[in-house]
């Protein structure tokens, strides 16, 4: 399997990628149809959100059955038949290990609530008060973060839904059937996994409330997490394996240590930090236009820190929790095609492991949906009672749904202009957007300047140039915030990309000297440089080579 540096991974979410038997909802089988179609994209690994036994209060990330395939989805031999026909294709699998929680229909957990002392202690349960939990911390989807059980006269911690029990990893059983679940897995040829929100692990010795926040200052990068990962991945061997860690409010020093290969925990992590530049004052649900300085700044800091300690990024703009990046910081309207390039190329450049999710690669945008019986998600509707509750009308916390839920990116991958996008036979399971008409595979396919030929030569090229994989970084136009620029350096090669954020024309402060450079890949038509590159088109990339060498491989 290819190295993780040279690697482009795709995101499927399986709900909403393609539906094989009619009945609205996405499956495994869907995968493997669609096998081709993510060959023909280039990439080297699959990353597939969960398909395993679960109620699906929050699609799938609330696991029952960890070694179990949830009928709804298919069945082991489907699974068995994508890892088999993905490896003749040259994709690696890689699967989603909720291991912050289980589902409360979890064997374990039901075991614990009919007082099994000895799954009591697979998860955190506090004595307690019925009328005041334990601590003041919240649930990532609004409410305290416990739960009481009055059969037990105890509460339950659970950082997410109410459904979804925080496990204990202090104690060494629970640890212990993590490595087998892992095992059973890598038995099956799986190449690699991801780890939801593996930073939250290793909650503290004591349990206090949080006068400053809601908690989560105690618990992200909690006392042993590294400890406790370096002990996952010895005594299973996936050290060898691609493995990606998706980290919650972390910091930069944490995600070095959880990268660097010495260290011997993970390939590389999820950071979100540059994905909040839109939130006011940290707030996903007060809605605020990017600040591009910040963003820059971000990605700078996360950047060159990691190539200094040698850590790894995984790089990113969408996943199935974030609205879609070309109506975030692009221009759906007028400049759709342009801006979702240019936001590809800022990515793709980088020094890291590109992720895409599925309709990333054809501009799929936010779908619009305007009413609230159109949301699925269990922190949306949530939070749109929160929001109402705050005060808020009807009207505001439904344009701030618009912008920030996370059915955002749920919405059916759109593979042709037909009524329900091709996806599906039936109406599906959530809303497809009128644009599927436009914004599809079918079409894109035939025209060499999509959007999805675009992604593909900058997977492409990733795997052409060594200087992509491996090639130091420096920021340009740091004073500038209208342009995100960065330079690739290896041995006396170099790479110049610069892209303008914005959809109006920009000066650059500084000219760019062409002499010696060659273009590699921009988002408007290529000309003939003049002897400098003064100004910058609305939303354009340019990139540019110097005596870049192709690796032996192409
Ligand atoms: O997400 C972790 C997480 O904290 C978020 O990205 C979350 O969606 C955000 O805080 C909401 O504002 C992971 C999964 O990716 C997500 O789908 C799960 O719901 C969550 O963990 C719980 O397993
Ligand atoms: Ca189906």
């Amino acid at each position: 399997m290819a190295d993780f540096r040279r690697s482009t991974i795709y995101q499927i979410y399986p709900k909403s990628f393609y539906d094989s038997n009619g009945d609205g909802i996405g499956d495994i089988r869907g995968i493997i149809e669609k096998l081709d179609y993510i060959k023909s994209l280039g990439v080297d690994y699959i990353w597939s959100t969960p398909f395993f036994v679960s109620p699906l209060n929050d699609n799938g990330y609330d696991v029952a059955d960890y070694k179990k395939i949830n009928p709804l989805f298919g069945t082991m031999a489907d699974i068995e038949e994508l890892i088999a026909k993905a490896k003749e294709r040259g994709i690696g699998l890689m699967f989603d290990m909720v291991f912050n929680h289980t589902s409360t229909q979890h064997e374990w957990f039901q075991k614990a609530l009919s007082g099994d002392k000895e799954y009591m202690d697979y998860y955190i349960f506090k004595d307690g008060d019925p009328k005041n939990p334990p601590t003041n911390w919240q649930s990532k989807f609004g409410g305290s973060a416990w739960e009481y059980v009055p059969a037990l006269e105890k509460w339950y911690l659970h950082l997410f839904d109410v459904t979804q029990a925080d496990l204990n990893w202090e104690n060494p059983r629970v640890r212990e059937e993590l490595k087998d679940v892992i095992r059973f897995w890598k038995n099956k040829g799986v190449k690699g996994f991801r780890f939801d929100v593996v930073n939250l692990i290793s909650k503290p010795n004591v349990f206090k409330d949080d006068t400053l926040g809601d908690g989560r200052r105690f618990y992200s990068d909690g006392p042993h997490v590294h400890e406790f990962l370096k002990e996952l991945v010895a005594d299973t061997g996936i050290d060898k394996m691609i493995t990606v860690g998706e980290m919650s409010s972390t910091n930069l020093d944490n995600c070095i240590r959880y990268s660097n290969p010495d260290e011997k925990e993970l390939s590389m992590c999820f950071n979100f930090h540059h994905l909040k530049v839109d939130y006011k004052d940290g707030n996903k649900w007060e809605l605020m236009n990017a600040d591009y300085r910040k963003l820059k700044e971000l990605f700078e800091i996360w950047q060159t820190g990691m190539e200094k300690q040698n850590g790894w990024n995984a790089v990113f703009w969408c996943n199935h929790d974030q609205p879609r990046i070309v109506s975030r910081m692009g221009d759906e309207k007028n400049y759709w095609k342009q801006s979702a390039k240019m936001l590809a190329t800022c990515i793709h450049l980088l020094r890291g492991t590109p992720y895409i999710f599925q309709g990333e690669e054809l501009g799929m945008t936010n779908p619009g949906y305007n009413d609230i019986s159109e949301y699925r998600d269990v922190e949306s509707i949530n939070y749109y009672n929160i929001l109402l509750k705050e005060g808020k009308t009807q009207k505001d916390a439904l344009a701030i749904l618009e912008q920030r839920s996370r059915d955002n990116s749920r919405s059916p991958m759109q593979w042709n202009s037909e009524k329900y996008a091709g996806f599906s036979e039936c109406n599906p399971w959530i809303g497809i957007p009128d644009n599927h008409k436009y914004i599809n595979v079918a079409a894109q396919e035939q025209d060499p300047d999509s959007i999805l030929n675009y992604y593909k030569k900058l997977i492409h090229l990733r795997k052409q140039y060594a200087i992509i994989q491996e090639g130091a970084i420096e920021f340009l136009y740091q004073k500038q915030p209208e342009i995100f620029g960065y330079k690739r350096l290896l041995d006396d090669q170099e790479l110049l990309v610069i892209n303008n954020l914005t959809g109006g024309e920009v000066v650059l402060q500084k000219p760019v000297i062409c002499k010696g450079y060659a273009p590699l890949i921009g988002n408007y038509p290529h000309e003939i440089f003049g002897n400098t590159l003064e100004t910058l088109k609305p939303y354009e990339s340019i990139v540019l080579s110097k005596g870049i060498k192709s690796t032996d491989e192409i």
